[in-house]
């Protein structure tokens, strides 16, 4: 059985005084979930903060984006050793902002989760569609080539120590969610795909899904028999939606 899991993605939100009071009810709130994991990934700044509130809490942290390459001249790029130094679990890597923003592919993808993972933290792969490649019916195609693109790489049982996330582009920050059988059917399509190749890891694999995900949507998206959980944007920003969010897997 696999345990549900909630993480928020805070993108380059916070600030000292915001996050405290937001960790300190996450930190209340999680105690009384123990049935679900719950996780935070937070901008490289306030890492240090997550390490301090969090240092006593259910709630695991990590980063937003890491590095491929271990060390060396380049200026403003954290590695993952130095994201596991700190304490991090998890580090998101290829969401679709990555992806479309600063032009990350595939292949560098793949780089930065074979990265995390050397270093002993949890990549969490995120995939997904456009809505102009949904509406031409490649979303299948796209979300198997930026799987296979990792598989390629490191291999299936990677992601016996992975988490996958299903984001489509078209349902992030937009308040557009995708159905819960929209969902659902692609994150059958990704635990296929990783079962043609070792079906023990396919069952074993968390898919989260994410995009405008809320408290009041969760419940429906979490009953499915492929969905475990999600990955949280703007809901994330607020205690008691996200905490409403974690309960939905609990
Ligand atoms: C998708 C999600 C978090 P939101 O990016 O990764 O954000 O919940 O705001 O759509």
């Amino acid at each position: 059985m696999r345990r549900k899991m909630v993480v928020g993605n805070w993108k380059m939100h916070g600030s000292l005084v915001q996050n405290e009071s937001l960790l300190s009810a996450l930190k209340s709130g999680a105690a009384q979930l123990s049935h679900v994991d719950i996780a935070v990934c937070a901008p490289f700044p306030y890492l240090a903060q997550l390490q301090q509130q969090l240092s006593a809490s259910s709630v695991k942290w990590g980063a937003q984006d890491v590095h491929q390459l271990e060390k060396g001249a380049f200026t403003g790029e954290v590695s993952a050793a130095m994201l596991a130094d700190f304490g991090c679990t998890y580090v998101i890597v290829g969401h679709s902002e990555r992806r479309s923003i600063y032009g990350e592919d595939s292949r560098l993808v793949a780089e930065k989760f074979s990265a995390a993972q050397q270093a002993g933290l949890i990549p969490i792969l995120c995939v997904g569609e456009t809505l102009q490649q949904r509406e031409s019916g490649e979303t299948e195609a796209v979300v198997a080539e930026q799987l296979d693109a990792v598989i390629a790489l490191v291999g299936v049982q990677a992601l016996r120590k992975a988490v996958v996330a299903y984001e489509p582009v078209w349902a992030i920050g937009t308040g557009k969610t995708a159905s819960p059988d929209q969902a659902q059917s692609v994150h059958a399509f990704i635990r296929q795909r990783v079962a043609g190749h070792d079906e023990q890891v396919a069952q074993g694999l968390v898919i989260l899904y994410g995009g405008s995900v809320k408290a009041a949507n969760a419940p429906e998206l979490f009953a499915k028999a492929d969905i475990d959980g999600g990955l949280i944007g703007g809901a994330a920003l607020v205690a008691e939606e996200f905490l409403g969010i974690c309960r939905a897997g609990q």
